[in-house]
């Protein structure tokens, strides 16, 4: 049997490349799509997988092996079971505009508090720098001080004036790394940008709503010629947090990890306790207000609906 890793998915189909670095185009056996519950794909991209070969270019997926971790998140805000984006990462970097489009605070920390909660590190890419005027740099530069406090790393990056782009490749080399972000952000261009002969297809955002066209239909990993992969990913619209204990949540923002061992109540979930040393930090600027509200919104929503609330709808 040969071990492969899921380069693509298209639904029914997976391309498959073989440890010995052929290209397979793969269905999977029947029986393994019970085997995983909580998913709605049975198979993501980085899943490493056991192939049986049925000719020069087709084979089977019998098993998925064990995932290092994912990134999951609600399919629909109905359902209990997730998407998985993509799995055995070793970064996520989630591509944030504050215009065209518009990245949300609530999707940002969302995402954050997932990868957190996967263990998996994340990076800001403050992306399309060379599309800010004076007023909005300063705005982009209040953003990056509230998540350069909270413990991560921020890049500003533009492929127009290539600013970031030399760091970005330092951090990217001989990694597995995914792009996310809201549709319009700029994953596809960036990828294009680190490997042009890839040639993916990208799109102007809607003049009207300045929001993305959901060019990318499908989750794909390229590898890279510098070394590494970079996984490719459509837009994300909302993001909803799959089957999270409230009690941990504030254990996914790092800031807060940090400091909620000096609450006075071991079981604060800091809210209105006295002695609370998360709403101190808030109080005393050293926690920002916004990662707070996220951290409330988070905790005061229930399941079903958060899925909806970074909705554009
Ligand atoms: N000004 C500027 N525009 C950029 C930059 N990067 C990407 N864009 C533009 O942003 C638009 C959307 O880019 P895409 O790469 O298609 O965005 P995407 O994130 O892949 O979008 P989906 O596939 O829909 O999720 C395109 O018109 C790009 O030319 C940048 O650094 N600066
Ligand atoms: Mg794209
Ligand atoms: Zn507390």
């Amino acid at each position: 049997m040969l071990k492969g890793i899921v380069l693509k998915s298209t639904g029914s189909w997976y391309s498959v490349k073989s440890e010995e670095g052929k290209i397979y185009q793969c269905r999977v056996k029947g029986k393994l799509r019970q085997n995983i519950a909580f998913s709605t794909n049975p198979v993501a991209v980085g899943d490493e997988v056991l192939l049986e070969i049925e000719d020069e270019h087709l084979a089977l997926i019998l098993e998925v092996l064990p995932r290092k971790n994912y990134i999951i998140r609600k399919s629909t805000n109905l359902s209990r079971k997730g998407h998985i984006i993509a799995s055995n990462i070793d970064q996520a970097l989630l591509l944030v505009t504050i215009k065209k489009p518009k990245t949300l605070i609530g999707f940002i920390d969302r995402f954050l508090v997932s990868a957190e909660a996967f263990h998996i590190p994340s990076i800001l890419l403050f992306h399309k720098t060379d599309q800010y005027n004076e007023q909005e740099k300063e705005e982009l530069s209040r953003l990056i001080k509230v998540y350069e406090n909270a413990g991560y790393k921020c890049i500003e990056t533009s492929v127009v004036s290539g600013e970031g782009t030399e760091e970005l490749k330092k951090i990217i080399k001989n990694k597995i790394s995914l792009f996310s972000g809201f549709s319009g952000a700029g994953k596809s261009t960036l990828t294009n940008f680190l490997e042009p002969e890839l040639k993916l297809k990208t799109a102007e955002l809607s003049v009207q709503h300045e929001t993305g066209k959901h060019t990318t239909t499908f989750a794909e990993m390229f590898p890279l010629s510098l070394g590494g992969y970079i996984i490719d990913s459509p837009g994300i619209r909302g993001f909803g947090l799959i089957d999270m204990e409230k009690q941990n949540l504030s254990h996914y923002f790092p800031e807060m990890l940090k400091v909620l061992d000096n609450c006075r109540f071991s079981n604060c979930m800091h809210v209105n306790e006295p002695g609370c040393a998360i709403k101190k930090g808030v109080k005393e600027n050293s926690i920002s207000t916004l990662r707070y509200q996220s951290y409330l919104s988070m905790l005061n929503e229930d399941q079903d609906e958060n899925f909806r609330s970074d909705d554009y709808a």
